[in-house]
Protein backbone atom coordinates (compact mmCIF):
# COMPACT_ATOMS: atom_id res chain seq x y z
CA UNK A 1 0.00 0.00 0.00
CA UNK A 2 2.97 2.39 1.45
CA UNK A 3 4.51 1.75 -2.00
CA UNK A 4 1.71 2.22 -4.16
CA UNK A 5 1.11 5.79 -2.86
CA UNK A 6 4.75 6.65 -3.40
CA UNK A 7 4.03 6.05 -7.23
CA UNK A 8 0.79 7.95 -7.55
CA UNK A 9 2.71 11.09 -6.01
CA UNK A 10 5.54 10.53 -7.96
CA UNK A 11 3.31 10.27 -11.13
CA UNK A 12 1.32 13.36 -9.64
CA UNK A 13 4.51 15.33 -9.53
CA UNK A 14 5.79 14.49 -12.87
CA UNK A 15 2.63 14.71 -14.87
CA UNK A 16 0.99 17.78 -13.56
CA UNK A 17 3.84 20.36 -15.02
CA UNK A 18 4.14 18.67 -18.22
CA UNK A 19 0.45 19.10 -18.36
CA UNK A 20 0.22 22.53 -17.37
CA UNK A 21 3.07 23.59 -19.70
CA UNK A 22 1.76 21.93 -22.93
CA UNK A 23 -1.66 23.26 -22.42
CA UNK A 24 -0.02 26.82 -21.87
CA UNK A 25 1.68 26.28 -25.50
CA UNK A 26 -1.43 25.26 -27.11
CA UNK A 27 -2.74 29.30 -26.50
CA UNK A 28 0.24 30.78 -28.16
CA UNK A 29 -1.99 32.15 -30.78
CA UNK A 30 -1.79 36.14 -31.31
CA UNK A 31 -3.98 37.63 -33.46
CA UNK A 32 -4.06 41.38 -34.19
CA UNK A 33 -4.99 43.32 -37.16
CA UNK A 34 -8.63 42.58 -38.51
CA UNK A 35 -10.06 44.88 -40.36
CA UNK A 36 -12.93 44.46 -43.75
CA UNK A 37 -14.36 47.39 -45.31
CA UNK A 38 -17.75 49.38 -45.23
CA UNK A 39 -20.48 47.98 -47.35
CA UNK A 40 -22.93 49.43 -49.77
CA UNK A 41 -26.53 49.28 -49.56
CA UNK A 42 -27.85 45.20 -50.37
CA UNK A 43 -24.41 43.94 -50.38
CA UNK A 44 -24.41 40.69 -48.15
CA UNK A 45 -20.68 38.67 -48.19
CA UNK A 46 -17.99 40.85 -46.85
CA UNK A 47 -14.12 39.63 -46.92
CA UNK A 48 -12.36 40.32 -43.85
CA UNK A 49 -8.49 40.14 -43.08
CA UNK A 50 -6.44 39.39 -40.21
CA UNK A 51 -3.12 37.93 -39.11
CA UNK A 52 -2.53 35.44 -36.91
CA UNK A 53 1.21 34.75 -35.50
CA UNK A 54 1.58 30.94 -33.66
CA UNK A 55 4.73 31.51 -31.07
CA UNK A 56 4.70 27.98 -30.19
CA UNK A 57 6.43 25.31 -31.84
CA UNK A 58 3.39 23.22 -32.27
CA UNK A 59 0.47 23.38 -35.42
CA UNK A 60 -2.66 25.13 -33.87
CA UNK A 61 -5.16 23.88 -35.58
CA UNK A 62 -8.49 25.96 -36.07
CA UNK A 63 -11.84 24.70 -36.21
CA UNK A 64 -14.08 27.51 -36.94
CA UNK A 65 -14.56 31.40 -37.03
CA UNK A 66 -18.18 32.55 -35.69
CA UNK A 67 -19.71 36.17 -35.26
CA UNK A 68 -22.69 37.49 -34.64
CA UNK A 69 -22.91 39.38 -37.75
CA UNK A 70 -23.13 36.29 -40.01
CA UNK A 71 -24.04 32.17 -39.81
CA UNK A 72 -21.79 31.14 -42.10
CA UNK A 73 -18.09 32.33 -42.51
CA UNK A 74 -15.60 30.28 -44.35
CA UNK A 75 -12.05 30.69 -45.36
CA UNK A 76 -10.79 31.71 -48.95
CA UNK A 77 -8.13 31.38 -50.72
CA UNK A 78 -7.53 32.50 -54.30
CA UNK A 79 -6.12 30.58 -57.18
CA UNK A 80 -5.28 31.66 -60.76
CA UNK A 81 -6.32 28.87 -63.64
CA UNK A 82 -5.23 30.75 -66.91
CA UNK A 83 -5.46 33.56 -65.53
CA UNK A 84 -8.71 33.31 -63.82
CA UNK A 85 -8.97 34.30 -60.33
CA UNK A 86 -11.55 31.89 -58.23
CA UNK A 87 -12.03 31.35 -54.49
CA UNK A 88 -11.26 28.13 -52.52
CA UNK A 89 -12.71 27.28 -49.22
CA UNK A 90 -9.77 26.22 -46.80
CA UNK A 91 -11.32 23.09 -45.57
CA UNK A 92 -8.48 22.91 -42.61
CA UNK A 93 -7.26 25.95 -41.09
CA UNK A 94 -3.87 25.25 -39.49
CA UNK A 95 -1.40 28.23 -38.02
CA UNK A 96 2.39 26.00 -38.26
CA UNK A 97 4.25 26.42 -35.73
CA UNK A 98 6.30 29.13 -35.39
CA UNK A 99 4.63 30.84 -38.46
CA UNK A 100 2.06 33.35 -39.35
CA UNK A 101 -0.75 33.16 -41.59
CA UNK A 102 -1.63 36.61 -43.39
CA UNK A 103 -4.97 37.34 -44.71
CA UNK A 104 -5.08 40.03 -47.21
CA UNK A 105 -6.61 41.29 -50.22
CA UNK A 106 -5.71 39.74 -53.19
CA UNK A 107 -4.95 35.75 -51.21
CA UNK A 108 -6.40 34.52 -47.90
CA UNK A 109 -9.08 36.28 -45.91
CA UNK A 110 -12.64 34.60 -44.45
CA UNK A 111 -15.72 35.36 -46.13
CA UNK A 112 -18.74 36.25 -44.28
CA UNK A 113 -22.27 35.13 -46.22
CA UNK A 114 -25.15 36.81 -45.72
CA UNK A 115 -24.54 39.60 -43.20
CA UNK A 116 -27.11 40.67 -41.13
CA UNK A 117 -26.74 45.17 -41.31
CA UNK A 118 -24.99 47.48 -43.22
CA UNK A 119 -21.01 47.95 -41.79
CA UNK A 120 -20.07 51.30 -41.55
CA UNK A 121 -16.95 53.51 -41.45
CA UNK A 122 -15.68 53.27 -37.86
CA UNK A 123 -17.97 50.36 -36.94
CA UNK A 124 -16.26 47.35 -35.01
CA UNK A 125 -17.47 43.93 -34.15
CA UNK A 126 -16.16 40.84 -32.79
CA UNK A 127 -14.78 37.38 -34.46
CA UNK A 128 -14.51 34.48 -31.90
CA UNK A 129 -11.71 32.03 -33.35
CA UNK A 130 -12.30 28.70 -32.32
CA UNK A 131 -9.91 26.57 -31.77
CA UNK A 132 -9.48 22.74 -31.85
CA UNK A 133 -8.04 22.30 -28.15
CA UNK A 134 -11.53 23.87 -27.10
CA UNK A 135 -10.43 27.91 -26.90
CA UNK A 136 -11.83 30.56 -28.16
CA UNK A 137 -10.06 34.29 -29.21
CA UNK A 138 -12.22 37.27 -29.86
CA UNK A 139 -11.01 39.28 -32.08
CA UNK A 140 -12.14 42.68 -32.58
CA UNK A 141 -12.66 43.61 -36.06
CA UNK A 142 -12.64 47.11 -37.49
CA UNK A 143 -14.87 48.34 -40.98
CA UNK A 144 -12.35 50.75 -42.94
CA UNK A 145 -13.69 53.62 -45.40
CA UNK A 146 -14.01 51.67 -48.62
CA UNK A 147 -11.82 54.70 -50.28
CA UNK A 148 -8.68 52.79 -48.96
CA UNK A 149 -9.52 49.60 -50.36
CA UNK A 150 -8.17 50.96 -53.95
CA UNK A 151 -4.92 51.98 -51.98
CA UNK A 152 -4.72 48.21 -50.23
CA UNK A 153 -5.24 46.44 -53.38
CA UNK A 154 -2.17 48.01 -54.67
CU1 LIG B 1 -14.06 34.48 -50.58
Amino acid sequence: MKVKFKYLLLFILIIVPFEHVFSKKNNHLVIHGSYTFETYDGQENIAVYMSLFNTSDKDIQIDSFSSDLSSRIEMHDIKFTNDIAKMVMIKEVVVKGKSELYLQPGGKHLMFFGIKEKLNDGDSFDIQVNLKNGTTHNVKTMVLNKNLKSKYLN
